[in-house]
């Protein structure tokens, strides 16, 4: 991981052009001089890429830990086309630090994978103060300002495999849940199978009380008997 002086915010790819994209920015409130000087950093480059201010919706957790929870709560329920995550863990004297830093970055990896929506961890992880200054508007640049062009580039990615993309839609319903639903619904359907669904038999003799009377589940059966 060898970023030693470089000012990563000078991007050497072109920032795509955001003015269709509406992004969810979620800030950790831990360390806030420093995240809000990320989320400032973020916002400038969104609205420099074009995106409109309408368009950029700025969520605070108490904590990075939070982060992961919120991108996927955030993005279930916005149409939004990416979330950016922001937060700035400092390493203290107990081991805290490594276990809030792991679950940030495989949250946020999962959360994307799992709604196929861009989630960007942009969460310092330093060993002290200064070097969290150094990257939210320091030597070492904004980080924010690289998560928001990180998120611009993946969103247009993945647009651009929705769109222009050739694989049929129909095989990840068919490898996905709809596809067990119908595979199911095939072997109960099919007379030749082999399978052995037991279906229990109903009870002739159940019943349930509804405003204190007592009603027969199976009246007919229970007259023949
Ligand atoms: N959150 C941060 O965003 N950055 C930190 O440096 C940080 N350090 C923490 C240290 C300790 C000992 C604890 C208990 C929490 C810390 N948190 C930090 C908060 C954490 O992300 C989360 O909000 C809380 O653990 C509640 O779930």
């Amino acid at each position: 991981m060898a970023a030693k002086n470089k000012n990563l915010s000078n991007f050497t790819s072109e920032t795509p052009n955001g003015k269709d994209y509406s992004i969810a920015i979620i800030v950790a409130e831990w360390n806030s001089e420093i995240t809000i000087a990320l989320r400032d950093g973020a916002i400038s480059t969104l609205q420099k890429a074009g995106v409109s201010k309408d368009n950029i919706h700025v969520h605070l957790v108490p904590g990075s830990y939070e982060l992961p929870y919120a991108a996927y709560t955030v993005l279930q329920n916005y149409n939004v086309d990416a979330a950016i995550c922001l937060g700035c863990v400092i390493q203290g004297e107990t081991p805290h630090f490594d276990y809030i830093c792991q679950a940030v970055a495989k949250g946020c990896m999962d959360v994307q994978l799992q709604l196929k929506r861009p989630v960007v961890f942009g969460v310092l992880t330093t060993l002290n103060y200064q070097q969290a200054e150094d990257r939210a508007g320091g030597k070492h640049g904004n980080k924010g300002e690289e998560a928001a062009h990180t998120a611009l580039k993946m969103i247009q990615l993945t647009h651009l495999c929705e769109e222009k993309g050739d694989r049929d839609p129909m095989l990840d319903a068919i490898n996905g849940p709809l596809g067990s639903l119908l595979l199911q619904s095939a072997m109960v359907n099919d007379e030749d199978d082999n399978f052995d669904f037991d279906i229990e038999e109903e009870d002739p003799d159940e019943s349930y009380f509804a405003k204190g009377k007592k009603v027969e589940l199976n009246p007919k059966k229970k007259k023949k008997k």
